[in-house]
Formats: C-alpha cells, sequence, structure tokens
C-alpha cells in the first residue's frame, strides 16, 4: 500500500484512487514535459490528455527510460499486482462501514437519541503557523485552551491547507474543491498566487456549492464571523452563498487607505455595513491595538446562544484575521507574550477559543458540537519574527508550496465522540472540512463534480488511516504531491530573484540549495523526492539513483498522472481587476452617509508578483 503513515490501523480507502491501483492505471506514465507544454489550454492550463495517446508499451517505456532503468519495471508490476488483492478486501470492509454510516448519517457515531445533527464550529485561524501552538511544541508554551482542546480531542499533525494563500485556501474549504477547480486561481502566470484584493472582479462562482449552502437543507442555520475573501462585489456576499448571518470583512485588514486612491475595508453585519476599519473599527499600527478578537468573540457567543435557544443546529465559521499582519490585539493583552505583539494575538485568540468551548460546555451541547481548529495557510514568515508565526520544524512559509506553506496546526473536539488525548496520522486537507460537514448532517457531497475533501469522521471517530494524496498547488500548476511520507516536487520556486533582491523572502535563513530556487524550476521528469518522516524539513533530496527514490515514483507517478488526467479547470476567477469595484459604496453605505465615488471603470489583467 502507499504507506500511510503508522496510525492503529491503517486501510486502504478511496474510490477516486481506486483505479491507480489496478494494472492498466499503473502502466500509465505521466507525459513527456514537452508533450505537457503541447497540451496547454487556452489558459495555460493543462488540458485532459486523451488515455488513448499513452499506450501501455510506450508509458511503460517512458517510466523505465525516466527511471534510468537501473530497476527492473516488471518485477515491481508483479509486487504492485500481487498485493491488490488484499487491499481490496480491506478497501471492502472500509467502504461497507462507511456505506452504513453513511446511510446513518450521524446518528450510529454517538449522537444519542436527540433529534438534531450536531452543531458544527469551525475555527479558522489566519497565516498562524503549525509551531505556534504549545502541543506543537512552542517553546513559549502559551496555549493553554487549544492544549486543553488537543488534550480532550484529537491533534493532527499531518494536516494541509489546499493552496499557501488566503482566498483560494477558504474557497477550498467551504467547496471541498481544489482552487484549480472551484476557479479561485490565475492564469495571467505561471503558478503565481492569487486572492481577493479590493480590485480583483472575480469571486465564488454561483456555480460552486458551499457547505454552507448544503448544510440548509439539514436545517442549518449559518453564520460567519470574521473575514470572507471569496470576492466583494455584490453577487459573491456570503449571504448568497448560503450563510444566514455575517460580521466581519469581505476583504484583509490592510490600511488606512485614504478613501480617495483606495477606500478603507468595510466591515458587514449581515447585508449591510456597519462601518470600516480603522475609521469604525481601530487597529493601532503603533501600538498594536484593536478590539476586534474581543467583538469576534462576542459574535460567536451571542450566535451559539441564540441558536441553542432556538433548538436549531448551527455552523459556525469563525475565520478571525488576528495573526495576519497587521497583528493585533486589545489592552489587556499587549504585552503579556514573551514572543511578542504576534504572540500576543495568538493569546487572545487561544483564551477566545476557551471561552467559546467552555460555552458549549456550559450549555450542555459540547457532545452535539464539532469543533475543528485549523488554519488557512503557512505562517508569513516574511512579516516574521515581529508580525509572523512559527511552521516549527518545517521548510519556508506562507506563498510557497513547501511544508511550512501549507502544513497546519488542527485539532479536532467533540466529547463523548472523539476519544481524549489522540493522534491522528491522517493526511488531511481543509477541503475535508466541507465533507465532513455534509456527513455531520448526514448528507452527501454533490455527485455532479469532482469533491476533493474526504469525510474524515473514520479517522477521528475509528481511528482509520484513509490513504490519499495531497496535491501542492501554486496558482495553475500542481507543485508537489504527498504520498505516504514521501514529497515529490514536479516544481520549485520560492519567488523571483528580482522580488529576493528587494528583500522579499519567503525562507528567510532557510536557504536549501537546489530546492529553495529563486527561479521557477521543473523537475517533471525526475522530481525532487523528500521523506517528510525523516526529513520534514524537506532538507535531503532522496539520490534520484537510489532503489528508494524509484519504488516511490513508482507509486507518485501513477496517482500524478490520474490527477492530471482527469483535471478539469474551472473558469479562473481572478484574472481581472477594476479599480471601480472596490469597496467605494458597499450596501449600507446611504444610511452612514459614507457612500465614496467609485472612478472610471478600467479593467485590466491582474499583476500578480509571486
Ligand atoms: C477598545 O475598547 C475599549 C473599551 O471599550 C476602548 O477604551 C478602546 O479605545 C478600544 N480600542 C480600540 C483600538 O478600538
Ligand atoms: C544558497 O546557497 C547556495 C550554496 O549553498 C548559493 O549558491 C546560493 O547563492 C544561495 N542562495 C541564496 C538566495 O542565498
Ligand atoms: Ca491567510
Amino acid at each position: 500500500m502507499f504507506g500511510g503513515g503508522g496510525g492503529k490501523s491503517p486501510v486502504t480507502w478511496s474510490p477516486s484512487y481506486f483505479p491507480v491501483l489496478s494494472r492498466a492505471r499503473l502502466a500509465h506514465c505521466p507525459a513527456s514535459p514537452r508533450l505537457v507544454r503541447k497540451s496547454r489550454g487556452p489558459h495555460g492550463v493543462r488540458r485532459r490528455e486523451s488515455p488513448v495517446s499513452l499506450s501501455r508499451r510506450s508509458s511503460s517505456s517512458c517510466l523505465r527510460s525516466r527511471l534510468s532503468g537501473i530497476l527492473s519495471p516488471p518485477a515491481r508490476y508483479t509486487r504492485w499486482t500481487r498485493r491488490s488483492p488484499g487491499v481490496g478486501v480491506t478497501m471492502a470492509t472500509v467502504a461497507l462501514v462507511l456505506g452504513v454510516s453513511l446511510l446513518f448519517g450521524w446518528a450510529p457515531l454517538g449522537a444519542g437519541a436527540t433529534s438534531q445533527p450536531p452543531n458544527i464550529v469551525f475555527l479558522l485561524m489566519d497565516d498562524m503557523g503549525w509551531g505556534d501552538l504549545g502541543v506543537f511544541g512552542e517553546p513559549s508554551r502559551e496555549t493553554p485552551h487549544l492544549d486543553q482542546m488537543a488534550a480532550e480531542g484529537m491533534l493532527f499533525p499531518n494536516f494541509y491547507t489546499a493552496n499557501p494563500l488566503c482566498s483560494p485556501s477558504r474557497a477550498a474549504l467551504l467547496t471541498g474543491r481544489l482552487p484549480i477547480r472551484n476557479g479561485f486561481y490565475t492564469t495571467n502566470g505561471h503558478a503565481r498566487n492569487a486572492y481577493t484584493p479590493q480590485e480583483i472582479v472575480g469571486g465564488i462562482p454561483d456555480s460552486e456549492f458551499l457547505l454552507p449552502e448544503l448544510l440548509k437543507k439539514a436545517g442549518y442555520v449559518n453564520k460567519i464571523v470574521g473575514k470572507w475573501h471569496l470576492g466583494h462585489r455584490p453577487q459573491f456576499h456570503p449571504l448568497k452563498h448560503g450563510f444566514d448571518e455575517w460580521f466581519g470583512s469581505p476583504n484583509c485588514h490592510f490600511g488606512p487607505y485614504d478613501n480617495k486612491a483606495m477606500p478603507n475595508i468595510p466591515v458587514y453585519r449581515n447585508w449591510e455595513m456597519v462601518g470600516r476599519f480603522y475609521e469604525d473599527f481601530p487597529i493601532n499600527h503603533k501600538t498594536g491595538e484593536a478590539n476586534l478578537t474581543q467583538i469576534y468573540l462576542k459574535e460567536a457567543v451571542d450566535f451559539i446562544k441564540k441558536q441553542q435557544a432556538h433548538q436549531q443546529p448551527f455552523f459556525l465559521y469563525w475565520a478571525i484575521d488576528a495573526t495576519h499582519a497587521p497583528v493585533y490585539a486589545s489592552k489587556s493583552f499587549l504585552g503579556t507574550s514573551q514572543r511578542g505583539r504576534y504572540g500576543d494575538a495568538v493569546r487572545e485568540i487561544d483564551d477566545s477559543i476557551g471561552k467559546i468551548l467552555k460555552l458549549l460546555q456550559d450549555l450542555g451541547i459540547k457532545e452535539n458540537t464539532f469543533v475543528f481548529f485549523t488554519s488557512d495557510n503557512g505562517a508569513a514568515l516574511i512579516s516574521a519574527p515581529k508580525e509572523g508565526g512559527s511552521n516549527g520544524p518545517f521548510l519556508c512559509g506562507k506563498q510557497t508550496t513547501f511544508e511550512g506553506g501549507l502544513r497546519e496546526p488542527a485539532i479536532a473536539w467533540w466529547p463523548g465522540h472523539i476519544p481524549a488525548g489522540q493522534v491522528s496520522h491522517q493526511l488531511g486537507n481543509v477541503m475535508d472540512l466541507f465533507t465532513t460537514g455534509l456527513s455531520l448532517a448526514g448528507l452527501k457531497p454533490p455527485s455532479d463534480r469532482e469533491i476533493d475533501g474526504i469525510d474524515l469522521l473514520p479517522a477521528i471517530v475509528q481511528g482509520k488511516v484513509i490513504d490519499r494524496p495531497i496535491f501542492y498547488y501554486r496558482g495553475n500548476e500542481m507543485m508537489a504531491v504527498r504520498v505516504g511520507q514521501y514529497k515529490a516536487h514536479y516544481w520549485t520556486w520560492s519567488n523571483s530573484w528580482e522580488e529576493f533582491s528587494q528583500g522579499i523572502d519567503f525562507c528567510p535563513g532557510q536557504n536549501v540549495s537546489g530546492v529553495t530556487t529563486h527561479s521557477q524550476e521543473e523537475h517533471t521528469n525526475l522530481p525532487l523526492l523528500f521523506h517528510l518522516g525523516r526529513d520534514p524539513g524537506e532538507r535531503f533530496p532522496i539520490r534520484v539513483s537510489s532503489l528508494e527514490y524509484k519504488d516511490a515514483l513508482l507509486r507518485i507517478f501513477p496517482i500524478v498522472e490520474e490527477h492530471k488526467r482527469t483535471l478539469i479547470p474551472g473558469e479562473p476567477q481572478l484574472n481581472v481587476c477594476n479599480p471601480a469595484v472596490m469597496n467605494w459604496a458597499p450596501p449600507g453605505c446611504e444610511k452612514l452617509r459614507r457612500c465614496l465615488t467609485p472612478p472610471e471603470s478600467k479593467p485590466k489583467k491582474c499583476f500578480w508578483l509571486h
């Protein structure tokens, strides 16, 4: 099997990857880079390749030539095939177990006699790193509540985001789909990160199903608190995409702006703006003081109390942003951390999460509320150490497809259902929160589209480990893939020499020669391979001539080939910018008499630096 990673009862189950285990699939080999370049679609994205174009003979000879013929391929194939029957049995068993739990929804997982599906709370951090929590080894140990949450629940050391940047990561979480599928990427440049600044024209397509939209079918009331980041024009408003309530902002809390060249970011309550950052919701860059985390905490508390009183199941998406630069904390937390202002922000968040969990306990609904904590992307080392967090032992940070860019802290908490103090070696992804949320509500994911997220309940409740790859995308390019403990980089790039020479460094103090490259380097023919168990910091590429390299890539190639062959990219949403679409006159501005006049419409290609 794929060497899942040492969980209690490793199993292999994943219908979408089942084909890679068959003899026929194994014979496939990814097209050569030359072929791939020729087959780029109109947006520079790889088109589906015709399966007929890869004959078994030519692909196995292609595999053989790529692995420089040291190993005899037939022997490998025989071993794979012999393993298959055993795998099949395991898969059938797991499929049965999963089928049963799907049929009965949440009920057999111990929700008891209540007639309501469990409440769902996602605590999504912004730019918080894997290494920022005491329970993950942060030396100052200033997160007692999150550490306690882990002690009462399940820790996921192998949890990922779908993209190293806010907007695409959040789009993936809420749709269960890779940004390349849901449209949250750009084709203006190869492998460029893109998001939703004020001048972005695009946003979450109407054709995407968001988790809250689907949860409504099961009677959930949904609230988003904090940063939306899936587009700020009227058609992208969160209340048009399944949320019933919103308190927060459509974009990052950058600023202050002059309201002439650029408006300050609005803060919304539901449909209407209630003020703007810096003007009505101050963030003091000098002192670091802002009350936003306290306000977001109150929004969460009020919502939970209200839903509890109404006896309605709820989904709370608490997407707060105090750990995104400019980092902030309220007065009583400022100066309390040994880590500086960033640590102050973490301490306030930790305290707030402690209060939310305590509230669930006090209201007597902790056993009927599934809580998941994670972050949208790795710590922004470009702002570190003053305004950025820690990615622990991992390489680089936000913006990159090294582990520091996508590996996230993650904790599941659901007393009475999740045994306390567990560690899951499941390879998880924020996209799984979509599928898991649906599963908790007794719903099935849409069947008319590819869903990348898997249901984590078998991992969480039964301690299973489900084999699945992790794809690391940057814009329109699959940069790397993880299979078991192996990670293969098909492309490497930190940022350009030009940016780097201006002091922009996504990997400060972490120059790994040939790995943290400042030009886009393609390794499709012979991917750079790391064993993340022995080398979590991606410092020691495995020798291409080694048996281990060949074994690993014989597992990885078919998975990547299958992924690329079946990938249907969505229409890219992050290509067009226009100053006229900025937050000049959000709904509600008339009442506040705070509407600004937009400039002339001038659509242009957005320029994405990295
Ligand atoms: C935060 O709230 C306190 C108490 O209401 C107030 O005194 C203080 O000015 C607020 N600070 C900011 C930066 O808004
Ligand atoms: C990284 O190190 C290598 C050699 O160890 C050196 O050639 C290269 O210039 C360094 N790159 C940067 C960006 O410092
Ligand atoms: Ca972020």
